[in-house]
């Protein structure tokens, strides 16, 4: 008998920590690993096929489309839409929310949050790449999924996961019992059990900024960054400058490793950057089940309310004692009304 536990033997083993559920959550997960699968393979051949270059159309963040963004967004729109088992989708590439109402899903129980491609920008350099989702039961009673079904704190979250495209394709999810990671073996063409029961180091020392930003940080990050520069035999410092420029590559390898992964306010980006219902509060949901700690520099990022579809927050997450220390460096020298442009020091 194989030792090999695949994505789908999991979430069936698992199943029995829903004592309610019929099966539709983990339905739900294995229709998300499905559309993993595909986009994967067209990621792994972005280089050969016609598939890279600007899609010619602007996303509605006013960025350049690439063609796998617009490949990706459409396989996870078409899988879980033909599954049955949620009744709207919100994704970073549709302004609107997208109601699935065929006639299986309009009653359907959950509703699912994505960026279909993170990072998309790096496509074309060959570096990892993303899909960050986020599960919530729907808060309307029946009928079509309504935004207010998204409007939720990211404590509602019944799973949040990401997949990442890299040297390797791993799905890493959690359902609130735990995070558990599955590396795709091409050769079978499944999700494999490989990182059972991730945990994140309490402290270590990389952390991942584009320091570029520099001089349009709040003073409390600026003064966070130099402390990791300093010379300090007793708590290793100064830290690793890690920063790829997509971040769940940055984020997957600081929960393995340890680490702290910080997007805060800057001028392009007066709110942050990162989107709080499809980036960080599925990367929350998954980093603190690991033990991690994620925050906006001062409240916890699952329990910001969400207003808009794609609000934005400043994100500070990762290991624990590390998002602790960069916080004191936020209540010491920064604040929740931080102005934009702080002055530059030296
Ligand atoms: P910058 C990708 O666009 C992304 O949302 C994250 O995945 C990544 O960490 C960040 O933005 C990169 O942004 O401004 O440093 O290029």
């Amino acid at each position: 008998m194989s030792k090999v536990k695949t994505l789908g033997q999991f979430i069936i083993e698992k199943q029995s920590d829903f004592p309610f559920s019929k099966g539709e959550l983990s339905r739900l997960l294995r229709d998300i690993g499905i559309a993993s699968k595909i986009v994967n393979r067209e990621v792994n051949k972005a280089g050969l096929a016609d598939i890279l270059g600007d899609a010619g159309e602007i996303n509605i963040q006013g960025e350049n489309v690439k063609k796998l963004d617009v490949f990706a967004n459409e396989q996870f729109i078409a899988a879980l839409s033909l599954g049955g088992e949620c009744c709207a989708i919100a994704s970073e590439e549709n302004e609107d929310i997208i109601i699935v109402n065929n006639e299986m899903s309009k009653n359907a129980k959950y509703v699912v949050a994505m960026d279909p491609l993170d990072g998309s920008s790096n496509i074309d350099v060959n570096v990892s790449v993303g899909t960050i989702f986020s599960i919530y039961r729907r808060t309307s009673l029946s009928g079509p999924g309504t935004n207010e079904d998204f409007y939720q704190r990211g404590t509602e979250q019944v799973a949040a996961g990401y997949v990442i495209y890299g040297s390797s394709c791993m799905l890493v999810y959690t359902t609130g019992k735990g995070v558990n990671g599955f590396t795709l073996d091409p050769s079978i063409g499944e999700f494999c059990l490989s990182h059972p029961n991730m945990q994140t180091p309490k402290s270590a020392v990389t952390y991942s900024i584009n320091e570029g930003n520099y001089v349009h940080f709040p003073l409390g990050v600026k003064k966070y960054i130099k402390y990791c520069q300093e010379e300090d035999d007793d708590t290793s410092r100064p830290y690793s400058s890690r920063y790829i420029g997509s971040g769940v590559a940055d984020i997957h390898r600081n929960l393995i490793k340890g680490g702290i992964y910080i997007y805060p306010i800057t001028s392009k980006s007066p709110k942050g950057k990162l989107r709080l219902l499809y980036e960080c509060n599925p990367l929350a949901f998954i980093i603190e089940q690991a033990g991690g700690k994620a925050c906006d520099g001062f409240n916890r990022i699952m329990e910001l309310d969400m207003k808009e579809l794609h609000q934005r927050t400043p994100l500070f997450i990762g290991s624990y004692d590390m998002v602790e220390t960069a916080s004191s460096f936020m209540a010491k020298y920064s604040s929740q009304d931080e102005l934009i442009m702080t002055n530059p020091i030296a």
